[in-house]
């Protein structure tokens, strides 16, 4: 059974009004937010736990430790991740992009390599690769999409060739709220020996990700988007594709030995994991997990996909408001502009109304330039949402269209 007043009850920053309204925090693809537990997991680590990991033989840094490697079990088991030494902990999906592009591109792609990504893509799958392509003379290629915000897939199809080296594919955008057909992608990609990275940055709070069943090479997402702490995610890789890696950085932690002439490397995941990491971070992260799997995906599955289709109802019965994002395959996101008030403006008069929505470009501007907006206002529903909240919204939005009619 899904308890919503229980949901809600975890998560105590909810319990707040904002210019005298309760809060209605819409707002969940930027970040959502993170359950008691997780925060008392975080706080009772700096109160009784602190120390440096993987160094200390006292008792703190033996528990933190410990703490840390159970946390990249819990991490490992949810994404069903081969074995621990293909989970290597990072700032978040952005530094785990970099990563790859800077440690694995910077061995494998040479000149004349092509790199196919999708015109959906946040910014942080695009730039990478093109600084990678610009350094190396590689090309970057672009799968398009159609007035539905879906991938084109027979120009995805025409695009692959022996030429590609790497796919990276979005499995659910932030701007739109599509979900990719990444298992046929990667299949296709695989076929073709292209290795594949899925930016499971927004799909990972809405859906059950199991990389051996996806076969995916990479897989990166942030602990933030999945009630966990900020600046901490992960990067999942097959370790037959890690081991031909270079470290991305080099300092303690990720060394076996050390002297002038030469260094040796950790092994794997530690060689990925220079200096000392967001501990509390990532002890955070293992509970958020554990407080996902509470729940489990086929409730929270149900209850978004009944709340997107309640939000969507409403849109469209809205005047004046153009959903920009319809893909058949999408989730717990919605994307629109107003005839008549910018997104900004939007923005501004909703949070009046304790509402919690973000206004601009959403970090995908290849996105806003092929609906040809300057930016889109997205509503970004989360478990702990309700229809009021989302009737709330609404009556907002009729405030703002009265305010600029
Ligand atoms: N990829 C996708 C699909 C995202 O939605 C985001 C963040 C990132 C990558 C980057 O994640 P980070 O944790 O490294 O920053 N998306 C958003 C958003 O939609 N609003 O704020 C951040």
């Amino acid at each position: 059974m899904f308890d919503i007043e229980k949901i809600r009850g975890d998560f105590p920053i909810l319990n707040q009004e904002i210019y005298g309204k309760p809060l209605a925090y819409l707002d969940n693809a930027a970040t959502t937010q993170k359950p008691q537990c997780v925060i008392d997991t975080v706080s009772r680590y700096y109160e009784h736990d602190n120390a440096n990991v993987h160094r200390g033989v006292h008792a703190l840094s033996e528990r933190a430790t410990a703490d840390y490697e159970a946390a990249r079990k819990t991490v490992a088991s949810f994404f069903n991740a081969r074995s621990e030494r293909e989970v290597i902990f990072t700032r978040g999906t952005t530094e785990a992009i970099n990563l790859i592009a800077s440690s694995w591109g910077g061995v494998h792609i040479k000149a004349g390599d092509e790199v196919l990504i999708t015109h959906m893509e946040h910014h942080s799958n695009i730039v990478p690769w093109q600084m990678l392509c610009d350094r190396v003379g590689a090309t970057l290629k672009v799968v398009p999409i159609n007035d539905h915000g879906e991938l084109i897939m027979d120009a995805f199809d025409t695009l692959l060739s022996e030429r590609t080296k790497l796919v990276g594919v979005v499995h659910m955008s932030n701007a739109l709220g599509t979900i990719n057909p990444v298992e046929y992608m990667i299949e296709k990609a695989h076929a073709t020996g292209a290795v594949v990275l899925v930016d499971g940055a927004q799909a990972a709070a809405h859906l059950a990700v199991d990389v051996q069943e996806l076969d995916a090479d990479f897989y990166v997402t942030s602990a933030h988007k999945m009630y966990g702490p900020t600046g901490v995610g992960v990067l999942i890789g097959r370790e037959t594709i890690l081991e031909t890696m270079p470290p991305y950085q080099g300092g303690g932690d990720m060394i076996s030995m050390v002297t002038f002439e030469k260094t040796e490397y950790n092994n794997l995941p530690y060689k990925f994991e220079a200096g000392t990491p967001h501990i509390a971070g990532v002890i955070g992260f293992g509970k958020a997990i554990e407080y996902i799997q509470s729940i489990g995906f086929d409730a929270i599955g149900k209850r978004e996909k009944e709340l997107l289709a309640y939000a969507t109802a409403k849109a469209e019965a809205f005047d004046g408001l153009r959903q920009i994002g319809t893909a058949k395959e999408k989730a717990c996101v919605l994307s629109f502009v107003l005839d008549s008030v910018h997104p900004h403006d939007l923005g501004t008069i909703v949070d009046r109304e304790g509402v919690a929505i973000r206004a601009g470009h959403h970090c995908a501007m290849p996105v806003m330039q092929f609906f040809n907006v300057p930016a889109t206002a997205r509503a970004s529903f989360s478990i702990y949402n309700t229809e009021a909240e989302v009737d709330t919204l609404f009556s907002a939005l009729k405030k703002a269209q009265a305010i600029f009619a």
